[in-house]
């Protein structure tokens, strides 16, 4: 498939434990049926997605730096990094290619440390507060921008 129809989605840490902990923050789906469901959006909207998952700040961003050789955009749940990271925002803006920052909840409704991101001036926009859809509202999205 052309470079351009494949979507990078991006998730930091500990979103290998969704579906196990914290279920009434984070819902009762797992990483993996997520990405389930975000195969059969692909496939109906004509496009590749490929999910990876890291808990290390590092392995992000040599993904995000490699990201344009292979796919035409990235959705990424940046997790806690949302609201730590430089390093993540220089390499989606390095990068060069659409981003579209996600949120399984609402950042804006939670403690104040999460209301401010540093991902989300690098990103085309930001979907925050729909839980499982904000994956596939995400998909959708990058879908528009390649
Ligand atoms: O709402 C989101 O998607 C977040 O990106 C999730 C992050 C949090 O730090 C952000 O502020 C908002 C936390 C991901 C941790 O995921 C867990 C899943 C299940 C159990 C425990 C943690």
């Amino acid at each position: 498939m052309a470079k351009k129809k494949k979507i990078l989605v991006l998730n930091g840490p500990n979103l290998n434990l969704l579906g196990k902990r914290q279920p009434e923050i984070y819902g009762r789906l797992t990483l993996e049926q997520i990405g389930k469901k975000m195969h059969a959006l692909a496939k109906e909207l004509g496009v590749e997605v490929e999910i990876w998952q890291s808990n290390s700040e590092g392995e992000l961003v040599g993904w995000i730096q490699d990201a344009p050789k292979q796919f035409g955009a990235i959705v990424i749940n940046p997790a806690a990094y949302t609201h730590s990271s430089v390093a993540i925002r220089d390499a989606i803006t390095a990068a060069g290619i659409p981003t579209i920052e996600i949120h399984i909840s609402n950042i804006y409704r939670r403690e104040e440390f999460r209301k401010h991101s540093y991902i989300a001036a690098a990103a085309v926009g930001q979907i925050t507060g729909f839980g499982v859809q904000s994956y596939l509202l995400g998909l959708r999205a990058a879908v528009e921008q390649i």
